[in-house]
């Protein structure tokens, strides 16, 4: 029998689906309240964050706008927050909704988390925004796939130590960037064992 329940999360609404007896998928983030967002070098690098409505709206989104020519990559990036299922383990599926608008030069996202050491660990996706849109895209975490990692503080040690906190998504960019673009982000979720 499938089951809903809504729970308060440090201030957010976050709702939980049951999937089956296994998983549950969390909604992290819906971008309808602004939350603080870390704009480390922005200017320098060439982008800009906000919260404002896409193309083809769905609410309010998180936007990145950015010039490719600026820096090879950029990123969107959260005060860290908890993240339900990753308490105790660094191992789940996070999809989110992400909508091109000339970002055709942009070649992969990186999923980002921050450990309780304070280390840094990513999961890139390559993508496809040659065409303006929404694409769905996922990302399988666990440690054994870890596509890089590094320290905010001092530990380095490319073993993830949780609890895990979600950070952002970062965005690298083609060999031949060049043209500026924009990427709305929406619709983030975590799918992970039932506790
Ligand atoms: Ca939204």
């Amino acid at each position: 029998m499938k089951t809903r329940a809504l729970l308060t999360l440090a201030g957010a609404t976050a709702a939980l689906w049951a999937l089956g007896a296994t998983a549950q998928e969390t909604v992290l983030e819906n971008f309808e309240t602004p939350k603080p967002l870390i704009a480390e070098n922005a200017a320098s690098r060439g982008f800009a964050m906000d919260y404002a409505q896409a193309p083809e709206p769905r609410g309010a989104s998180g936007k990145l706008s950015f010039q490719a020519n600026r820096h090879k990559w950029v990123d969107f990036q959260f005060r860290p927050f908890e993240i339900p299922g990753f308490a105790t383990a660094c191992e789940g599926t996070f999809r989110v909704m992400v909508y091109g608008q000339g970002a055709g030069d942009v070649a992969s996202l990186s999923l980002r988390l921050v450990d309780a050491e304070q280390e840094v660990f990513q999961w890139v996706v390559p993508v496809d925004f040659a065409q303006d849109g929404w694409r769905e895209l996922v990302f399988n975490v666990s440690p054994g796939n870890i596509n890089g990692h590094w320290a905010w503080a001092s530990k380095n040690t490319g073993v993830p130590a949780p609890p895990m906190r979600f950070s952002g998504f970062a965005v690298t960019f083609k060999a031949e960037a060049g043209t500026p673009g924009t990427l709305f982000f929406d619709d983030l979720r975590a799918v992970t064992a039932k506790p």
